[in-house]
């Protein structure tokens, strides 16, 4: 647990915590809610991957906006390093500490302050856990517009702080969009109220938007106002088997033209893939083995209507000869069955060993094309498969290995950027940059746009206490 623990990365010039330090922390927030024991602190030092490993003795607890402004503004004035943490579930390394800096936990931020029935503006602490938000939603008929495999885990703040993609952006759009307004507090301990819950404001510059997506280097969130769309009368989800990616974007195409305004996800998963899930955690496939699985899910408000739109749809699919196999179902234990192996594929291809993970975007015919590319150039891989967001453009490219490998490593990166840039993706398409990606974000981002980048982090945050090392290269 040395200072040079990362060849690239030296520690910068934070303070070292004494105890003057804690025993402010302790003043403000009490003992039980400042962790510095070895064992406790270890869980918060590690990321979900267990790929980055920090060394905070450190972990705050903090429960309010104002707990979080003292705590910024003590750890500004002594040049203390934070780094703010939610569900831990976040994929790039941001989320956890680098070294020693201290860990601001939103865990027990996590009261829901107010649901407007009418707008469906719901305004909650940033700790809130997004399945909970779930399902307070829906008990009164409404749906939180994001879905992602770490629902059980990840906050709604980090959802904003990573701008998290997900399952249902095909129809609900991102966060920039359906997060109404943000309350932070910056590095030196002001709190910026941008709670707005108007959908409509346009009174000078919307200053929402830099706290969504910039991972916690520009400002710790503490709430939120979003948007809830109606919970949908009609629910279907079809499970399709194809041969072909070609025949996959055919059938895309016919699920916009066909399904139009109710289709609300278009996920794709490749065989090896599906067989990550169904040989390392035996859960089963409702149809046979085919190259290509589509999971299609629409949302509507009427279950005839519905039924009917996706029965023409399947059925043209199969008569032109798209879809080799499917079924579709409305039955909640079905559905969650079938979205379960979507969901499940991260956590199975940790069961091969060590997993390269790569989150990119790229033009949709484009969007498997990288996968026989790489399956060439790692010959020995235990598997190289992609799923993921066909509607967004989305793919979720994974080699493993039985352990990791450098020269693997080098043989798949740059390569695999050099290979996005090219065709104008982006190297991260929802994960965000973390720590692990600042030296790849000049293949998707001008010179020009990270001078920005870098003149806004300055200004915000001019000692840089906040996520250090992280997002900026
Ligand atoms: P953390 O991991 O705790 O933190 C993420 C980043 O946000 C860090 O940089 C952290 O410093 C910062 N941060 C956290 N809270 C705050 C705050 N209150 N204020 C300021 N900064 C903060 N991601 C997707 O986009 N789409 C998916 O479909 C998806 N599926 C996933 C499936 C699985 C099984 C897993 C494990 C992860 C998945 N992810 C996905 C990645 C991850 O869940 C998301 O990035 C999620 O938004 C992270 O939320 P979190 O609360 O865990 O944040
Ligand atoms: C998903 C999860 C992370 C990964 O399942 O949509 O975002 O790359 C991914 O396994
Ligand atoms: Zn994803």
């Amino acid at each position: 647990l040395t200072k040079d623990r990362y060849p690239q990365v030296k520690r910068r010039d934070f303070a070292e915590l004494n105890e003057k330090h804690l025993g402010y922390f302790k003043n403000l927030l009490g003992e039980n809610r400042v962790i510095t024991d070895k064992d406790e602190c270890q869980g918060f030092n590690i990321d979900w991957l267990k790929s980055v490993r920090g060394y905070s003795q450190c972990i705050l607890k903090p429960k309010t906006t104002q707990e979080v402004s003292e705590i910024l503004k003590f750890c500004n004035d002594n040049r203390i390093a934070v780094c703010p943490q939610g569900g831990n579930t976040g994929l790039v390394g941001g989320s956890v500490p680098v070294f020693d800096e201290v860990v601001l936990w939103t865990g027990l931020m996590n009261d829901i302050i107010s649901l407007d029935e009418n707008s469906g503006v719901l305004v909650c602490q940033s700790g809130c856990i997004l399945e909970n938000l779930e399902n307070f939603a829906d008990e009164r008929d409404l749906m939180i517009p994001l879905d992602l495999g770490a629902k059980g885990s990840c906050h709604i703040g980090g959802n904003i702080s990573t701008n998290a993609g997900g399952l249902r952006l095909l129809r609900y759009g991102n966060l920039h969009g359906s997060v109404l307004g943000v309350e932070a507090v910056k590095a030196d301990g002001e709190v910026i109220d941008c709670t707005s819950a108007l959908k409509k404001d346009n009174t000078g510059y919307h200053l929402k938007h830099l706290f969504i997506g910039s991972e916690g280097t520009l400002g710790v969130v503490t709430k939120v106002a979003i948007q809830c769309p109606p919970k949908p009368r009609a629910l279907n989800v079809a499970f399709l088997g194809l041969e072909s990616f070609d025949d996959v974007l055919a059938c895309l195409r016919q699920a916009k033209r066909q399904l139009g305004e109710i289709l609300s996800s278009c996920e794709l998963i490749d065989n090896p893939s599906l067989d990550a899930v169904t040989s390392h955690l035996n859960l089963k496939s409702p149809i046979s083995v085919y190259p290509f699985y589509m999971l299609i899910e629409t949302h509507g408000s009427s279950c005839d209507h519905d039924e009917e739109k996706m029965h023409g749809f399947l059925e043209s699919c199969m008569s032109d000869g798209l879809v080799r196999d499917g079924t579709t179902t409305n039955e909640i234990g079905k559905m969650k069955a079938i979205w379960e192996l979507r969901e499940s594929i991260t956590e199975g291809l940790l069961h091969d060993g060590y997993v390269f993970k790569y989150d990119i975007s790229l033009p949709t015919r484009e969007f498997y094309s990288l996968v026989p590319v790489m399956r060439e150039r790692v010959k020995d891989a235990v598997r190289v498969c992609g799923y993921g967001h066909l509607g967004d453009g989305n793919i979720h490219l994974q080699v493993t290995l039985k352990e990791f490998n450098e020269e693997v490593l080098r043989i798949i990166e740059p390569f695999i950027y050099e290979y996005t840039a090219k065709l104008r993706g982006s190297v991260s398409a929802e994960h965000g940059v973390g720590f692990r990606k600042p030296k790849y974000i000049h293949y998707s981002k001008s010179p020009g746009a990270i001078n920005l980048m870098k003149q806004l982090k300055v200004m915000m945050d001019p000692k840089g206490i906040l996520n250090p090392y992280k997002v900026i290269p």
